[in-house]
């Protein structure tokens, strides 16, 4: 019985009100993204970086193939370094990115519920 309670004041507490903006980095690199799977909360703002002027490499960009019904599709422009594109993501689910230059290169976001 105690075990229960203890498990109880534990969920509690691990549930605090959250900061108001949430972020996550991914980085660009020839042919990748890093990390390949990324598992955020609703209203999570996703950044993803290209590489430095010192590390640029070939040209890519970053497209959302499929994901959750009712999320409008995006895309950045193609770039090869010194870039970045944002996308704030409230719809929890499924989303595949993929680099249009690149078939192989692409990541997996879940959006909690
Ligand atoms: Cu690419």
């Amino acid at each position: 019985m105690r075990g229960v309670l203890v498990a109880g004041a534990v969920l509690l507490s691990a549930a605090p009100a959250t900061a108001a903006t949430k972020g996550r980095t991914i980085e660009l690199g020839d042919t990748y993204y890093s990390p390949k799977t990324v598992t955020v909360d609703r209203g999570t703002t996703i950044t993803w970086r290209w590489p430095g002027f010192d590390e640029a490499g070939d040209v890519h960009d970053v497209k959302l193939k499929s994901g959750p019904k009712g999320v409008k599709r995006f895309r950045s422009e193609p770039a090869s370094t010194d870039y970045s594109f944002k996308r704030k993501l409230t719809v929890a689910g499924i989303y595949r990115i993929v680099c249009t230059l690149h078939e192989e290169m692409r990541m997996t976001i879940r959006v909690r519920r």
